[in-house]
């Protein structure tokens, strides 16, 4: 690499050679130089804001260094690259991970405390970065975290929104959404003015020929809009590799004004040129397994994915290679189908740029791509209309049809006179108005596609994908169960218990392998080990009820059992069945004398996650829970036996905080829903106990951690289709516990019965289509079971402390490895440390 630099100026390049900080002195002296300097404050008045800025800078500087050496390894070493698709990065914080991951969290803890802060204070500054809005867009972020750890050479390529998800307040029990501006101050950025891409929209085909006489296509006319890219650097823990997250924004492509029309009088319409541009990158959808097929999101799609593959080729190129060799050299990942167009683009450029013919161009397209389904949902499956496409993407379009007539061609040899299957498997479905299948094209346009957890990935392969199977054959489908990484999860959320860990195994090796956490099994018995465990437990609780506190106002006793369910409130995930067993829980205890009630087992039931702003039901359930929270909480006959409480603005810095304070977590979607979950390996990983049905991740976490550690019930998936079918056209029952519950929200117990009436026909009359009261009664028993567990501590910790020891499955760098094996087909390359 430095062979690079020419002779005579090597010499004073290298002498100059700047390195970041190695200890405490240096810490100091670049938190110091960048207020003084970069922020042109003084010590007299850094704040903690100031000392966050200053040093995440110190920081930043140094990954930014590794980030440069990294990639010039990676460049000169010419291995095979990931690059990882993604409309979503939930990253959340970004300061208290680079110091962990670097390994330098101690030297900035004593650095800060000698220029008069507490660190705890200083992190506490940061922003959540939240590009995205749950399980998809969080297992990016962790994605992101084991490539680098594992020193794979990947990217990451997603949109810079100016506007992330929302920041959810509530008002009067109520969701309101606010605008989450986070880009106020962001050291973990650089705008890359220099790396920039126009990107094409609308016009029309022009199909002429070329020098040859060959037959093309030239797409003409039309919008353009300028991608630049922004980069954040991804540090790896405990390894110089530092990878990088590109994010494109969108700007006016003809600069700040169009000056022809700034000068001829029309100011004002120049102006609103470079505001149509950049609204493309402004705002995240704010939807969770839901799609809403809004023009400006396929804007969003065909953006992000043209800047991004123009950024990939022009790569590849810089290598001299011949085409066939690209799969070699890149993979690409799609994260659902919403960088589906890649497909097309790869294709588009391979044939009316590159000059290669259909199927050379085809072989090479589908040897690049892979693409994971994160949902059998049928209202989250991506369709979108070919008059939309047509408009926007005309040449797009045709590419998508021809790609259609051929894959259908092979259907229709390899399956004669099957007329429907050619219409089941169709890109194009046959609706009024047409629809392109999003799911389909991907599938067809990538060479493996994979689900997320077991069950998750045998439902795709027999149901909404069954006819592809048929097609392609079973190899083309696989599974990838989902994890998390641990140095977020477990070091970074959970300090303590991390470290109590740590003098169990002996060193934090676990951090890097996970599976070396079942050495702690062997200290079961030790009397010192457990009581420290739930000293932990209980400290990460009190810092929880401290939290509720200040912000809700409620006081809840620490020592009561900690109930916790907080994700995207959707009606499958069901936390509609958790506040009516919550009601349920009510009355049981309003029905008791004062002296049977002190049997009870206390409990504070928490809950948090966003609504999307147009999911109604959604957020009739927040304002169920929220209206149930006002009731008993202020009971006196309940006291302390039961608190309700919606932590607002559920996200990933809350998380942080939330995860090691529980005892139980609800993982209770109707079976067959949630595809795989991810908080359930973190709660269990921070030794919390379960309470789930037999979906997703659920069962694999069942199958390591041992049936006796965790609260199943409900029906299983291959039941529901049957109970559906009986709710509506046979006898629907409700069961009687429900029943009472529903009867006592008409009664307007807590408040207006009319607010709730939707959550209660849903169940009663219109199908119960989530099988809430067919699994209610078992979900009631259950936590009795779970109450009377908990009543018995020894047992309890026993089986917490058993439940982590059994987690090391459930890594994402377990699962990055198997992507790079079995899909991608790349290899780690180590970085050496800088001198
Ligand atoms: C989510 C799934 O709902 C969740 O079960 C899974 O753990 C996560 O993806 C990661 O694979 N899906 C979405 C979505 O977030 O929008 O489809």
């Amino acid at each position: 690499v430095e062979a690079s630099i020419p002779e005579p100026q090597r010499e004073a390049w290298l002498k100059h050679k700047t390195h970041g900080f190695k200890d405490k002195d240096g810490f100091e002296r670049e938190v110091v130089r960048h207020v003084e300097t970069t922020l042109a404050r003084s010590m007299f008045n850094c704040d903690e804001s100031a000392a966050y800025s200053a040093c995440s800078l110190a920081f930043r500087d140094r990954l930014i260094l590794e980030w440069n050496r990294t990639q010039q390894r990676q460049t000169y070493n010419d291995s095979k690259r990931l690059y990882y698709l993604s409309l979503e990065f939930l990253m959340g914080r970004a300061l208290d991970n680079a110091m962990l991951n670097v390994g330098q969290k101690d030297v900035a803890k004593a650095g800060l405390a000698e220029l008069g802060f507490r660190i705890e204070d200083v992190i506490e500054q940061e922003h959540d970065a939240a590009l995205g809005n749950g399980g998809l867009g969080r297992l990016a972020a962790c994605f992101l975290d084991s490539l680098a750890s594992l020193n794979y050479p990947a990217w990451g390529y997603g949109l810079r929104y100016r506007y992330g998800i929302f920041k959810q307040e509530i008002i009067d029990g109520y969701q309101v959404e606010v605008p989450d501006y986070w880009l106020d101050f962001n050291p973990w950025e650089f705008p890359r003015h220099d790396v920039t891409v126009d990107v094409q929209f609308y016009g029309y085909v022009h199909k002429t020929t070329d020098e040859s006489g060959k037959a093309v296509a030239r797409w003409e006319g039309g919008e353009t809009v300028k991608a630049v890219a922004y980069d954040v650097p991804i540090p790896g823990y405990d390894t110089p590799t530092t990878n990088n997250l590109r994010l494109w924004s969108s700007k006016a492509a003809s600069g700040e004004f169009d000056f022809q029309k700034f000068n001829s009088g029309d100011y004002e319409s120049s102006v609103a040129d470079q505001q149509r541009a950049e609204t493309i990158s402004a705002v995240l959808y704010p939807n969770d397994n839901l799609d809403r097929g809004k023009e400006l999101r396929l804007k969003q799609q065909y953006f992000w994915v043209a800047a991004s593959l123009y950024d990939i080729v022009r790569r590849f190129k810089k290598t001299k290679r011949a085409w066939r060799e690209f799969p070699d050299q890149v993979a690409i990942q799609l994260n659902d189908t919403h960088p589906t167009l890649a497909i097309v683009e790869l294709q588009r450029i391979l044939i009316d740029l590159e000059g290669l013919e259909w199927d050379e161009a085809w072989n090479i397209v589908t040897n690049t791509f892979g693409y994971t389904n994160h949902t059998v949902l049928p209202e989250a499956l991506e369709k979108w209309s070919v008059g939309l496409v047509q408009h926007l993407l005309p040449r797009h379009l045709q590419i998508i049809y021809d790609i259609n007539l051929f894959f259908l061609q092979s259907v229709e040899r390899a399956f004669p006179d099957d007329r429907d299957l050619l219409r089941r498997v169709s890109i194009i479905e046959e609706s009024q108005p047409k629809m392109v299948r999003m799911a389909f094209l991907a599938i067809v346009g990538s060479h493996k596609v994979n689900g997320v957890a077991e069950l998750h990935s045998d439902l795709i392969k027999t149901t909404i994908f069954k006819d592809f199977v048929a097609i392609f054959g079973p190899d083309k489908f696989t599974n990838v169960t989902n994890g998390v990484t641990p140095r977020r999860w477990l070091h970074q959320a959970n300090p303590k218990l991390s470290e109590l860990i740590a003098s169990k195994t002996g060193d934090q090796e676990y951090l890097k392998d996970l599976s070396h956490l079942n050495k702690i099994e062997l200290h079961l018995k030790d009397a010192a080990f457990r009581k420290e465990w739930a000293a932990i437990k209980h400290a990460n609780k009190v810092r929880l009820a401290e939290h509720i506190k200040t912000t809700t106002g409620v006081e809840v006793n620490p020592s009561a059992l900690f109930d916790v369910q907080v994700k995207r409130i959707h009606e499958y995930k069901r936390q509609q069945m958790n506040i009516f067993g919550v009601i349920h829980r009510y009355l049981t205890l309003k029905s008791l004398s004062p002296e049977e009630r002190k049997k009870y087992q206390p409990r504070v039931s928490i809950f948090g996650g966003k609504a999307a702003p147009g999911y109604w039901m959604a957020k009739q359930i927040i304002h169920l829970i929220n209206s149930v929270g006002a009731v008993v909480n202020n009971d006196k006959d309940i006291g302390d036996l039961l608190k309700v409480v919606f932590v607002e603005d559920y996200n990933v810095s809350k998380a942080e905080m939330i995860i090691p304070a529980s005892d139980i977590s609800e993982h209770i979607s109707t079976a067959g829903t949630e595809a795989s979950g991810t908080s359930n390996m973190k709660f269990v990983l921070n030794g919390g106990l379960i309470i789930g049905t037999c979906d997703g991740a659920n069962i694999e976490i069942t199958r390591e951690i041992g049936e006796n550690n965790i609260f199943l019930f409900g029906n299983l998936a291959e039941d529901v289709e049957d109970l559906r079918h009986s709710h509506t056209y046979g006898s629907h029952t409700i069961d009687p516990d429900l029943a009472r519950v529903f009867e006592e929200i008409e009664k307007g117990t807590f408040g207006d019965s009319k607010d709730f009436a939707a959550l209660i026909t849903a169940v009663r009359d219109h199908g119960d289509y989530y099988l809430v009261s067919d699994d209610f009664h078992s979900y009631i028993e259950t936590h009795a079971l779970v109450d009377e567990a908990y009543k018995n501590q020894e047992e309890w910790i026993t089986k917490c402390i058993t439940s982590v020891a059994r987690m090391g499955f459930f890594t994402s760098d377990r699962c990055i490895n198997e992507y790079a094996d079995g899909i991608w087909n790349i290899e780690p390359l180590a970085v050496e440390p800088a001198s």
